[in-house]
């Protein structure tokens, strides 16, 4: 490691994760080369560049590897200083963004995953928690950024609009499977109006894989982890 010049993504098509470097890459003005990983049998350079993990993303720059989707966002901002920043100037609002994104990963990318692959009751409390912890991370984000329009970094999306809006489009594929209303235009219309904005961006449809390749995946995935939880 170390020798090789460049940027290099080592990515999956369906990953949210994967999909917040590439828009922020993008985002930058940042060439890169992109790496599509098979998640069944992952190469060997990614299981040398993320040993701990064993996951997509990992961003590797001049032959140095960085693994975490939200750490990969703040080294491309910190490394790449010509171009619009994505982190906000002021450290508290560098902090009050870093607490949501964590925030989302933590409590809805979770519920997410319950909502996803489980069925009946154990389904049924994740929505619950889906919907308590979007009311909380609504309230928070538009008390925190309720100035800034239309995106929570300004006229130009930052790292909590990319740390987001890559992951939002899953809410819609697990509306699509679970026939349940996760997001609610009535009840959410701060986070409505701004995913409306994010999706309308070029670079966003350009990036974002499309809902029905999506949805049967998901639903693939779906079914193989029900079957093996009664197996
Ligand atoms: N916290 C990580 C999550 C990355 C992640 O979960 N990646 C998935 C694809 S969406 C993966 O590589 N899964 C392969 C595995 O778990 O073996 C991030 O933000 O980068």
């Amino acid at each position: 490691m170390g020798k090789e010049k460049g940027v290099k993504l080592h990515g999956m098509w369906a990953s949210s994760f994967c999909m917040r470097v590439e828009l922020a890459l993008k985002l930058k003005g940042i060439p890169y080369e992109y790496v599509e990983e098979d998640l069944s049998n992952k190469s060997h350079l990614l299981l040398r560049y993320n040993p701990i993990h064993k996951k997509v993303p990992v961003l590797v720059h001049d032959g140095r590897p960085i693994s975490e989707s939200l750490l990969i966002l703040e080294y491309i901002d910190d490394t790449w200083k010509d171009s619009p920043s994505l982190m906000p100037l002021d450290p508290y609002m560098r902090a009050r963004v870093r607490f949501w994104a964590n925030f989302y990963d933590q409590k809805l990318v979770e519920n997410c995953r319950v909502i996803w692959k489980c069925k009946g009751e154990e389904q049924t409390q994740a929505i619950k928690d889906f919907i308590q912890n979007l009311r909380v991370l609504e309230e928070g984000i538009q008390k925190d950024f309720s100035g800034e329009k239309p995106f929570f970094n300004g006229k130009c999306p930052g790292y909590l609009d990319v740390a987001l809006g890559a992951v939002w489009c899953w809410n819609s594929v697990l509306e699509e499977i679970t026939g349940v209303k996760l997001i609610d235009s009535e009840k959410n219309p701060f986070m409505s109006a701004w995913i409306d904005a994010f999706c309308n961006l070029g670079i966003v449809k350009d990036t974002l894989p499309s809902l029905d390749e999506l949805v049967v995946l998901a639903t693939d995935l779906r079914n193989l982890a029900l079957e093996s939880s009664v197996a």
